[in-house]
């Protein structure tokens, strides 16, 4: 395999909003990542992800970009991104920045002179079709969001247009030669500007079906979901394959895609040694237990079911290329708070499931305060809910039948507002993420909870993340922990994850997810225990006997 520079990195992802802010208005911002970025360098990271901070109408909070080439003002200027990439260069840090181009927002001048003229050249920038005679939309398909996929065009009534997600969010078309233009030429002035690469969102569905036709309807509103057009959706590749080399290829680009539900075997096409992304992100764990009748309707994940996620997604990309390892996003819950059953969640609990997932192989990313064990919210009204798939999904467990106390729990468990709330940074005024009002609601745990209190805490989850990048850093294992063979481990042992990762020296890593003891055999007479979250040093042999929730990093 060719040695890729973003092969040894550890990501971190930063949602801007939520992340520092520097002037007290109440939202983060980018002066606030400058200040911030000595912190991330000291737990080990390499590549920096930012969700979007490009002029928004904030409908899907950056998601709707309303102009590829600016800096909302809210989060700073041009100026601030240009300092940002150079402060972090100075640390080593590369910045990756968010490509939303399945659609714009309505606001982007391009869906204007959309709705100006539809017959014109930008009509074709999107999907726009005739209402049917009775008016109902051209398909039954629901968007992400809920509703229709399918809004009246502004100033044509007799007209819509297609939107995968919120209804302020027109998905582009990309079988336009011009759109892929324009699009390609944005990302090339990116990264002349000294980006190291893009995560690139939504992307699988830039593809659509040649004919647009109903889905049997899965939910009693009669409608289908999105995501069954990429049954029918054939040839994303040749969009894929021209962005990757005109774009991020001259540029030695890092790129990792959201990419769900690609075809089956298709993965080395995405991720293999010429693939259309350097990366694309596992979402094995998080699809699972996935209903489409909504999350009311989900199944938990219990360790014994993440483990086999874990073993089934990391055989997937063997010999094919990494994927890039989360435990969460800016659009899941909190890892800690949805892996870990919740009558035994606790620190070592925590840095269990971190060592469980960091080791794989495969590019670890961290979302902001995943590092400090940063926890779900509770919801005691919708008056709590911000992001519009909470409210979306409320009402659709309510239209199900769950009664208000139910549905509020769905949300509580899957809300994307659970990722979203002020990073912890002390247990001061807005646990010390601004010196104003927070744009939103801070965990109330802040007070235990906090990079200040962790800090000074040789024992705390945060300390912990920085032994593992230290340990995945570190010369002597790099290569072990990059490249080498991942081996499930006495996979059939219940609530144990246990893996080798084969190399020069190879290394084991054994995670007890279960508050009862257990014992792990060692695959080697002589071994030397690296890494626990428990106290436990220096030779092993035989049998390891792992307390409940232990995690080890064992040298054989
Ligand atoms: O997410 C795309 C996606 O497919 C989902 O994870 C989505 O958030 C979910 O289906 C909604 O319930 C990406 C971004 O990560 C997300 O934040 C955006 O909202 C979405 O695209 C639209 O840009
Ligand atoms: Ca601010």
């Amino acid at each position: 395999m060719k040695r890729k520079w973003w092969h040894d990195q550890i990501a971190y992802q930063i949602y801007p909003k939520s992340f520092y802010d520097s002037n007290g208005d109440g939202i983060g911002d980018v002066r606030g990542i400058i200040e911030k970025l000595d912190y991330l360098k000291d737990l080990g990271i390499g590549l920096l992800w930012l969700s979007p901070i490009y002029p928004s109408p904030l409908a899907d909070e950056g998601y709707d970009i309303s102009d590829y080439y600016g800096v909302d003002p809210r989060f700073g200027s041009l100026e601030d991104v240009g300092e940002l990439i150079a402060e972090a260069k100075k640390r080593g840090i590369r910045i990756v920045m968010d490509l939303v181009v399945n659609h714009c927002s309505d606001e982007h001048e391009w869906f204007r002179k959309a709705c100006e003229d539809p017959d014109g050249p930008y009509g074709s920038y999107f999907y726009i079709r005739h209402f049917q005679s009775d008016g109902a939309p051209p398909t039954n398909w629901r968007s992400f969001f809920g509703g229709s996929a399918w809004e009246a065009l502004p100033g044509h009534p007799d007209r819509c247009y297609l939107h995968a997600f919120h209804k302020k969010q027109p998905d582009l078309n990309w079988e336009n030669a011009a759109l892929r233009e324009e699009i390609f030429k944005n990302i090339n002035w990116w990264l002349d500007k000294g980006l190291g690469g893009f995560r690139v969102d939504a992307i699988i569905y830039i593809k659509k079906p040649d004919v647009f036709h109903d889905y049997p309807a899965d939910r009693s509103d009669g409608m289908s979901s999105f995501a069954n057009i990429l049954k029918d959706a054939h040839g994303i590749g040749d969009f894929l394959g021209e962005m990757q080399a005109r774009a991020f290829a001259p540029h030695d680009a890092f790129s990792v895609g959201e990419v769900l539900g690609e075809k089956p075997g298709a993965l080395a096409e995405f991720i293999g040694e010429n693939g259309y992304f350097s990366s694309i992100f596992d979402f094995e764990e998080d699809n699972f237990g996935f209903s489409e009748k909504g999350w009311y309707d989900r199944t938990p994940c219990l360790p014994e079911d993440y483990k086999q996620c874990v073993f089934r997604a990391q055989k997937k990309a063997e010999g094919i290329g990494f994927f890039s390892n989360i435990i969460e996003n800016h659009d899941e819950a909190r890892g800690v708070s949805r892996y870990i059953p919740a009558d035994e969640l606790c620190a070592d609990a925590k840095k269990a499931l971190a060592a469980a997932y960091f080791f794989m192989r495969g590019i670890p990313f961290i979302y902001q305060g995943q590092e400090l064990g940063m926890e779900n919210l509770v919801f005691h009204s919708t008056d709590e809910f911000s992001d519009c798939s909470s409210f979306d999904q409320y009402e659709t467990a309510l239209a199900a039948g769950c009664t208000e106390e139910e549905a509020l729990d769905s949300v509580s468990r899957y809300s994307r507002d659970n990722a979203r709330t002020p990073m912890q940074w002390t247990g001061g005024h807005a646990a010390g993420f601004t010196t104003g009002t927070p744009w939103y609601r801070v965990n109330p745990n802040y007070t235990e909870v906090n990079a200040e209190k962790e800090l000074k805490d040789p024992d705390s989850v945060l300390h912990f993340y920085r032994k593992m990048a230290a340990l995945r850093r570190d010369q002597r294992y790099k290569d072990t922990f990059v490249y080498g063979e991942f081996i499930p481990w006495m996979p059939e042992q219940k609530n144990l994850l246990a893996y080798i990762r084969s190399g020069s020296p190879s290394v084991l890593v054994a995670v007890n997810m279960q508050k009862e003891a257990q014992t792990v055999a060692c695959p080697e007479t002589a071994a030397t225990i690296l890494l626990s979250n428990r106290p436990a040093e220096g030779p092993v042999s035989g049998t390891i006997r792992l307390a409940g929730w232990q995690a080890v990093v064992v040298e054989l």
